[in-house]
């Protein structure tokens, strides 16, 4: 019993710990709906741990019975008590990075920046190998949180947002129209030549082309 608990509670630990440093990595057993970086989805599920709420369950599995279709109290517990620890140093980093002026969070996002000036594909690109995107402000408040690193840098910023075959219609980089734009006055005016999008320096969005050097900002 000890065996079995410390040896899961090793590997799910070892795995939180260490995944986002590894090229590859599965998906954490038992958490089904947690795909791992190869975009797989780990094993189905640990019958009996949680609930489709989301919450631990007791000994017992779903079908009442112990057994294989359940787990112990005290390995639950354990879980628990690994997850609310994990929850807890993981916010302290938040706070460490975001007083450092490293992050920013909004909403489910967190934008940051690496200082570096490049043209719009390798900006895409940098993000895109750091597991995220190009800053995509899909209201007011992102477009404020987006806004704070471009002033933090005074760099206008490359956009998370192109324009697509017609021109004058640009559409977020997986080619969803946009839900929320921020034009300066008489934006976009490039019709077709400028398919980039930049954020000046006063929260507003200009078209512009994609081969100068602007500001790298991700979200992830
Ligand atoms: C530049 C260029 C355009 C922008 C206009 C605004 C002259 O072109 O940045 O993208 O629309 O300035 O005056
Ligand atoms: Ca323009």
């Amino acid at each position: 019993m000890l065996s079995y608990s410390s040896y899961l509670l090793t590997a799910v630990a070892a795995l939180l710990a260490t995944c986002h440093a590894l090229p590859k990595c599965p998906g954490i057993p038992g958490l089904p709906d947690v795909p791992g970086q190869d975009g797989l989805k780990g094993q189905p599920h640990l019958p009996g741990l949680i609930e489709p709420s989301g919450s631990l369950m007791g000994s017992a599995g779903r079908d009442g019975l112990p057994g294989p279709q359940g787990l112990p109290d005290s390995l639950d517990t354990e879980l628990h008590n690994v997850l609310v620890n994990l929850k807890h140093r993981l916010s302290r980093l938040e706070g460490v990075l975001a007083l450092n002026g490293k992050i920013k969070e909004v909403g489910e996002k967190i934008l940051a920046s690496n200082g570096k000036k490049v043209d719009f594909a390798s900006a895409l690109e940098s993000c895109e190998e750091a597991g995220g995107t190009l800053a995509t402000p899909m209201n007011e408040e992102e477009n404020k949180a987006v806004l704070s690193i471009v002033k933090q840098y005074n760099q206008y910023a490359y956009l998370g947002i192109k324009e697509g075959g017609t021109s004058g219609q640009f559409k977020y980089i997986n080619g969803t129209p946009l839900n929320y734009t921020k034009w300066h006055q008489y934006e976009p005016n490039g019709k077709g030549t400028e398919k980039c999008v930049e954020m000046y320096t006063d929260g507003s969005w200009n078209d512009k082309k994609c081969n100068l050097y602007r500001l790298t900002i991700c979200e992830f």
